[in-house]
């Protein structure tokens, strides 16, 4: 089930960090009394991954017969101890720094005015609000682009992007697609502007302003993942652990030092209880798109268990749908529990709950000039990778909104195979 690009980073991975690790006296990166390890473990299938997650290790690379986590000196603890960690060593600044020709990033003043600026520049067309605070108090910004006043009256599909404080690119390219969809409108574009004419755009951009600000606040990168929650002994809750689908159950910690960390209860977080708000309020949502950094691969509910969607349509759907789009993306298109168990996910709710077609993208892991996955570059991949990873997925937003009106068409074509009724369709 892995991709090239997965295999190509298991081979480089190894190499690539123990080099990094020779360049002796190199400071380690410190957050908050913690020094970050790079871990390997033997997990040849998703069951062993599954393992892995619960040991509240973020899971950043699946390749081959290993996945390639993160986590705090107390998950390296953990890892030791489970019989599946094969090495590991401690990040340096060198791997995660964020060099001065990676000013193409928005942080979150810059990406509320080229909001601003997309919005007024295009009345009729874009508007600019919000669907709630964060709780540091900053506007969760919502782009809705309709070219009717009355936007639920059409099918839509919700972009967002920065549920994850580190995973920047997600959020360039939710601000991208904004843009790229207006420019287009205005030059006539023959396939985009019918498009808009016929559906509602919803993009929120940055999920998680707090932990993105951050994570940049201090010149560097402090590779940060939760929000900014303070739970007294740690900061933070995983926004990707916290959704009130099946909350609680694997892969999600109950520590709040954990990276991966699910609250206190389903939709502790005024971030997710912001995305709840707005999903449960607008029923024209028909499709759900997330993106996240990094693995390229296309995923879709189940990620709390490892049976698939019981509705066989609705799986069908999914399947088609990731398949298809992998077509131009060239990531792996998966169910999310084929890669892991993890429960409290924005897709597994929005599904679970609203039926709502909804998908995981995780989006390109930085490469080095020569092609092969340089591992400092995995959280921050440099603003080279902006443009050519938003081209490759341009294609697919355009799908899933042409598509949004009645997602269920795309398996009409196969719909005896399956045994469906046209009429159930
Ligand atoms: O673990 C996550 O939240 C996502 N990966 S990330 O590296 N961006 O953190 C993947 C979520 C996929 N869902 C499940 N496996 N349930
Ligand atoms: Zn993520």
């Amino acid at each position: 089930m892995k991709s090239l690009s997965a295999i190509t980073i298991g081979l480089l991975l190894l190499t690539s960090f123990a080099n990094a690790n020779t360049a002796a006296g190199k400071q380690q990166i410190s957050k908050s009394k913690s020094t970050y390890h790079w871990m390997k473990f033997n997990a040849a299938d998703k069951y062993a991954r599954s393992k892995v997650a619960d040991l509240g290790v973020t899971i950043e690379a699946v390749v081959e017969d290993y996945v390639m986590g993160l986590g705090t000196e107390d998950d390296l603890k953990a890892a030791k101890a489970s019989g599946l960690l094969e090495t590991s060593f401690p990040l340096t600044p060198k791997m995660l720094d964020f060099p001065a020709y990676d000013s193409n990033f928005h942080n979150y003043d810059e990406l509320t005015t080229e909001l601003e600026k997309l919005a007024a520049a295009n009345p009729g067309l874009v508007r600019l609000s919000s669907i709630g605070k964060s709780l540091e108090g900053r506007e969760l910004h919502l782009i809705t682009l309709s070219t009717d006043g009355d936007d639920m009256s059409r099918p839509a599909v919700f972009f967002m992007g920065g549920h994850h404080a580190r995973e920047h690119l997600s959020v360039e390219m939710a601000l991208k697609l904004s843009q790229y969809l207006v420019q287009q409108y205005k030059s006539d574009n023959p396939r985009v502007t019918p498009l808009l004419a016929n559906r509602t755009v919803y993009i929120v951009p940055l999920v998680n302003p707090d932990g993105a600000e951050f994570d940049v606040s201090a010149g560097d990168y402090k590779l940060w993942r939760k929000n900014r929650r303070n739970n007294g002994s740690a900061y933070g809750v995983d926004l990707n652990r916290n959704y009130g689908f099946g909350w609680g159950g694997g892969g999600a910690s109950t520590s709040p030092s954990n990276d991966t960390y699910r609250g206190p209860s389903a939709f502790s977080e005024p971030e997710t209880q912001a995305v709840k708000q707005f999903i449960d309020t607008h029923d024209n949502i028909n499709i759900v798109l997330t993106y996240h950094t990094f693995s390229a691969l296309i995923l879709y509910p189940w990620g709390q268990k490892y049976e698939h969607i019981e509705t066989e349509k609705d799986y069908m759907v999914h399947k088609t749908m990731a398949e298809t789009m992998a077509r131009w993306n060239g990531y792996t298109p998966q169910q999310s529990s084929e890669l892991y168990i993890a429960s409290g996910d924005t897709t597994d709710w929005a599904y679970g709950v609203h039926g709502i077609i909804s998908f995981t993208f995780e989006l390109d892991p930085g490469m080095s000039p020569d092609k092969n996955f340089d591992p400092g570059k995995g959280f921050y991949p440099g603003q080279k990778l902006i443009e050519p990873t938003f081209r490759k997925n341009v294609e697919p937003a355009l799908y899933l909104l042409e598509h949004s009106d009645n997602p269920y068409r795309v398996i009409e074509s196969t719909s005896t195979a399956y045994g469906f009724r046209a009429d159930i369709l």
